[in-house]
């Protein structure tokens, strides 16, 4: 059972993935990747982590949380939607004119404290909140937020984790969505990011890795958390979440593709609901096809499925062969974390 919401964690992160491809299949809108990748990121904070009156959303002890990934804002609309915040029909209205579900994350929205999309904010906007809650001896809340790993090459990320560990906010935890790509290339081959985990660690905060799609991981990892922003030296903590970009549909993982393309009718989007069906828990509806697509439409042999449209792919030497994650369709995430 889900400590804060109706669903489990398993069952809200089928419904944020669902809504996912429905919201950018409707709108042609972008980043299903980024969604797929942070879905049981999210999930697990709504339903076991952040602590919420879905009839209050400013209810001054709720945790505050921050996406600040912002171009994954489908995820917290799905999220918030699902746990209560407003209506789960207006996910349908996500980028369209009008709407104040914008692509990007809007403080218009109930429950959500900070707008997002220009990368590198977030974590300063929660470090300042962060400080003022500590200065306040407000100690009945904690911080939280969710960065890319790509985010991670703006400075502003570091100036924010200098001054988080400098002040000892033991209120803050950061999660790092570490799927290794951006939106046009690996990380690696854009700018080098590791020894990921030391440089959080050089910067004075306690570091816990785990799998970011595995939910049991993440509970225990929050939980840590609680206890070493405690014990050891009253530092923030961040959370590592190794992922998977597209994880949950076969063709979407590690391919750079689908961090811009949205599910377009026919094929692609047959087949990414079905392969939903095929993995959905128990106890919850699927509000648009109750029962998957009867007589899906499947890929041509012309059809450009499975190829990695990583434009270094070709040319990369720097990044470790398993890394590349090229096999998007054997690729499980037991398999990449082997490394
Ligand atoms: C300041 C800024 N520069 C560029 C962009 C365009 N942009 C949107 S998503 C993205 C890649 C983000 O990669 P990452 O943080 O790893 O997120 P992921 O999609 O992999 O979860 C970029 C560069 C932006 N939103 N903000
Ligand atoms: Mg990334």
């Amino acid at each position: 059972m889900s400590i804060n919401n109706k669903y489990t964690s398993e069952q809200l992160a089928w419904l944020i993935r669902r809504h996912g491809v429905e919201m950018t299949h409707l709108s042609g809108g972008s980043h299903i990747g980024a969604i797929m990748s942070v879905a049981d990121i999210m999930a697990v904070l709504y339903a076991d982590v952040l602590n919420y009156r879905a009839d209050a959303p400013k209810w001054a002890r709720r945790d505050r949380f921050i996406l600040s990934k912002g171009h994954a804002g489908a995820s917290v609309y799905a999220a918030l939607a699902e746990s209560g915040f407003f209506g789960v029909d207006e996910l349908k209205t996500h980028y369209q004119n009008g709407s104040r579900l914008s692509g990007h994350v809007s403080h218009h929205v109930p429950g959500v404290d900070f707008s997002t999309g220009s990368l590198g904010h977030g974590l300063s906007a929660a470090v300042g909140m962060a400080y003022a809650a500590k200065k306040d001896c407000k100690t009945d809340h904690k911080y939280y937020v969710v960065l890319g790993d790509g985010e991670c090459d703006e400075g502003s990320v570091w100036e924010a984790a200098l001054f988080a560990n400098h002040f000892r906010l033991n209120n803050l935890v950061a999660v790092v969505d570490h799927n290794y790509m951006q939106s046009l290339d690996f990380n690696e081959n854009t700018l080098e990011l590791e020894d990921f985990g030391a440089k959080w660690k050089a910067f004075g905060w306690n570091v816990i890795e785990v799998n970011g799609n595995n939910h049991d991981e993440l509970r225990d990892a929050f939980e840590k958390a609680n206890e070493l922003s405690i014990e050891i030296a009253h530092k923030p903590t961040v959370i590592i979440a190794h992922t998977i970009k597209g994880y949950g549909i076969s063709f979407m993982q590690n391919d750079i593709l689908w961090h811009y393309r949205f599910p377009h009718d026919g094929w692609e989007y047959d087949c990414a609901v079905n392969e939903l069906h095929k993995k959905k828990p128990d106890g919850i509806e699927d509000l648009y096809t109750p029962n998957g697509i009867e007589n899906p439409k499947l890929p041509a042999e012309a059809d450009d499925i499975y190829n990695d449209h990583t434009f270094s792919y070709t040319w990369s030497t720097s990044y470790p062969e398993k890394m590349r994650r090229v096999d998007a369709k054997a690729g499980t995430n037991e398999e990449v974390h082997e490394v």
